[in-house]
């Protein structure tokens, strides 16, 4: 595995079996398996994979390497098998070529080279490997060779000391050398193409500056931008995509479009950047979770951009209905133009929170949609968009199950107090947020066990693409209480009480938290 990842400095570490295979099982899993994976190890699903491969694999080539002691051509087959897996994954990756077998080839190779180097020193196979029955006469001492090479076993010889010293000194080579040629892969970038190079320009279009009483002083209570470090993360890649901006073309073709290529300074110089703050949500996000934030994101106004290349949406007889996004990492997300084009703001985002876009939410460039779930409009590490219809094509998401279109369902949130908290009679503050992106929180209201609906007060909105923070002042009795919140957005919906799972289009139902209230 760690001359694999010296392989992946020359091919990119996306094609070294850990990755290959581990992005491969991330497209396989059966949806229900993610689902769990997600549920129980949330955004550390990546790690855990990761870890889960490392502990199979070491099992089985321990496993592999104590059978080989009795029969060699076990130990070769084995790790042919396991080459063969890391090449086809390899191979079968978006945007792989040949060269990609190249890791998974060179590993294997070294994997038979160690096997050997490690069975001249290992003990002799025990008794399994000495045939019982009519030819075990022979070799009545033990010591010879039960498959007839007539050579004395190396058992006589066997220096555990010696085998235990290069067996874990190839360990800690094999460590030194993977971690190693990680590290380079990912620091092989040029300095001038990161986002640290990046200087983002003063959008033409800037956002007001917040105004007061959009964001309470509540304690316990998220801010209302979320920073970048703690944004929620979601993506399919084991690797983050590490993007060269200089080298980077968003190329733009398709149906109705007069194709182009855009460089990133060509995206940074325009004159129609616009400042905007928008709620991101990710479908997956269960009622009440965390799979949402908010930032003041850069861009370029997307609509302003497809005009720019003769797109026209549907309702003006365009031929495309769909715009597919794809990121360099081989994702493919699937947005109506109609949406894109109705006057709301989607861009293509390269700033976030007043910094270039970090590398983990998509660096160089990003889109991002208000009122669309992550999945169907919020691409990262984006490089190419394509006009064409949704009959004509499937993004990613969409032979898994999910929804083709996806707008973000009106929700509702508590965020203190906390069900394991244990309050003082008298006034709590019940505080938390509210979203319904594109057309803004008309009310929320909180209810105290099975009473009746009390409205809660909204603090200042900022924009109808923004959550809104609320509160309640409650009168808390001694006991055990659940807190309830629903909304209601300015198009008259209020959230239904109905609980539906995030598959196939977003949870639904109302978020409660339990609390005791001290006597
Ligand atoms: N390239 C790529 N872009 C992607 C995804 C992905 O898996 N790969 N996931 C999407 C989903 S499901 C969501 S919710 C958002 C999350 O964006 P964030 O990680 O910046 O919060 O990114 C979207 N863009
Ligand atoms: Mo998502």
């Amino acid at each position: 595995m760690a001359v694999a990842e010296v392989g992946g400095a020359l091919t990119g570490p996306e094609a070294t079996p850990l990755l290959a295979v581990g992005d491969a099982v991330v497209d396989l899993v059966p949806q229900p398996v993610k689902e769990l994976a997600i549920a129980l190890f949330g955004t550390a699903d990546k790690v855990v994979l990761l870890g889960g491969m490392g502990v199979v694999l070491a099992g089985v080539a321990a496993g592999i390497g104590s059978l080989a002691r009795g029969r060699r051509w076990i130990g070769d087959a084995g790790i042919a098998l396991f080459g063969a897996i890391g090449v086809l994954a390899a191979l079968t990756r978006p945007d792989s070529g040949p060269l990609d077998a190249l890791p998974s080839l060179v590993g294997a190779a070294a994997a038979v080279g160690t096997l050997r180097l490690l069975l001249a020193l290992a003990p002799e196979a025990p008794a399994a490997a000495t045939p019982t029955g009519p030819m075990a006469g022979d070799t009545a001492s033990g010591f010879e060779d039960g498959d007839g090479h007539g050579e004395p076993r190396a058992r006589v010889g066997f220096d555990r000391r010696r085998f235990v010293a290069v067996a874990g000194a190839t360990a800690a080579l094999s460590g030194a050398v993977g971690t190693g040629a990680r590290w380079y892969s990912s620091s092989r970038v040029d300095p001038a193409g990161t986002r640290e190079a990046v200087s983002l320009p003063r959008p033409a279009s800037p956002a007001p500056p917040l105004a007061d009483g959009v964001e309470l002083d509540v304690a316990d209570q998220p801010p209302f931008f979320t920073p970048n470090e703690d944004f929620y993360r979601i993506d399919t890649v084991l690797s983050v995509p590490r993007i060269d901006a200089r080298a980077w073309r968003l190329r733009v073709h398709g149906r109705g479009v007069t194709e182009r290529e855009y460089t990133f300074d060509d995206l940074l110089n325009r004159s129609d950047l616009a400042e905007r703050d928008i709620t991101l949500a990710c479908v997956s996000n269960q009622v009440g979770g965390s799979l949402v934030g908010n930032a003041r994101w850069i861009g370029v106004p997307l609509a302003g951009l497809l005009r720019e290349v003769g797109v026209r949406p549907p309702d003006e007889g365009g031929p495309a209905d769909q715009l597919v996004s794809r990121s360099s990492d081989g994702m493919t997300i699937g947005t109506p133009v109609s949406d894109v084009m109705d006057g709301r703001d989607a861009m293509l985002a390269l700033g976030m929170n007043g910094e270039p876009l970090p590398v983990r939410h998509g660096f160089p460039l990003r889109m991002v949609v208000p009122g669309l779930y992550g999945y169907v409009s919020a691409c990262k590490w984006l490089v190419e968009l394509e006009l064409t219809t949704f009959d004509a094509f499937d993004a990613y998401w969409v032979p898994r199950g999910w929804s083709r279109e996806a707008p973000v369902k009106t929700q509702s949130r508590i965020d203190t107090p906390g069900g394991a908290d244990t309050l003082d009679a008298g006034t709590v503050t019940v505080a938390g947020v509210a979203w319904a992106q594109n057309v803004g929180i008309e009310n929320v209201e909180v209810r105290v066990d099975e009473g009746v609906w009390h409205e809660a007060t909204l603090a200042a909105e900022d924009t109808a693409d923004t959550w809104r923070q609320w509160t309640f002042e409650w009168d808390a009795s001694p006991g055990e209480h659940r807190l309830t919140v629903r909304a209601t957005d300015r198009d008259g919906r209020t959230q239904t009480a109905e609980e539906a799972p995030p598959s196939p289009n977003g949870a639904t139902g109302h978020h409660s938290v339990d609390v005791t209230v001290a006597s």
